[in-house]
């Protein structure tokens, strides 16, 4: 009889241990709110985030995003141009509505965005 109730146990361990991953916290996501574009420090829409109020210019001049970009996400009403000075030169690239990017080594470079709607 002991033996049996060993057993048991052994099969409710083995059970925890499949379920644990299915509840471990999911991977930062792109998370922007709809007509917004938002820029995070991080890759996939982890770490700070902005989210631009509307069209034009933004300088990240001064702030944690100056080149320091990870992601971005535009469910904005304009395409998205990055420059690579706060001053809106040094073009670097354009990402179109609907898009969501990784920077990569690029986000160390953006120091504003210009959004044309
Ligand atoms: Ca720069």
């Amino acid at each position: 009889m002991k033996k049996a109730i060993v057993a048991l146990s052994a099969v409710a361990v083995a059970t925890l241990t499949w379920t644990t991953p299915a509840s471990a916290a999911p991977p930062p996501a792109f998370d922007c709110p709809a007509n917004y574009s938002c820029y995070w420090t991080g890759a996939s829409g982890a770490g700070s985030q902005w989210n631009a109020p509307s069209c034009g210019g933004w300088t990240f001049s001064g702030t944690v995003w100056n080149n320091n970009l990870g992601s971005i996400q535009n469910r904005g009403n304009g395409t998205v141009h990055l420059y690579d000075t706060t001053n809106y030169t040094g073009y670097l690239a354009s990402i179109a509505i609907g898009g969501a990017v990784n920077l990569g080594s690029l986000g160390d470079r953006v120091g504003s965005i210009r959004i044309n709607c």
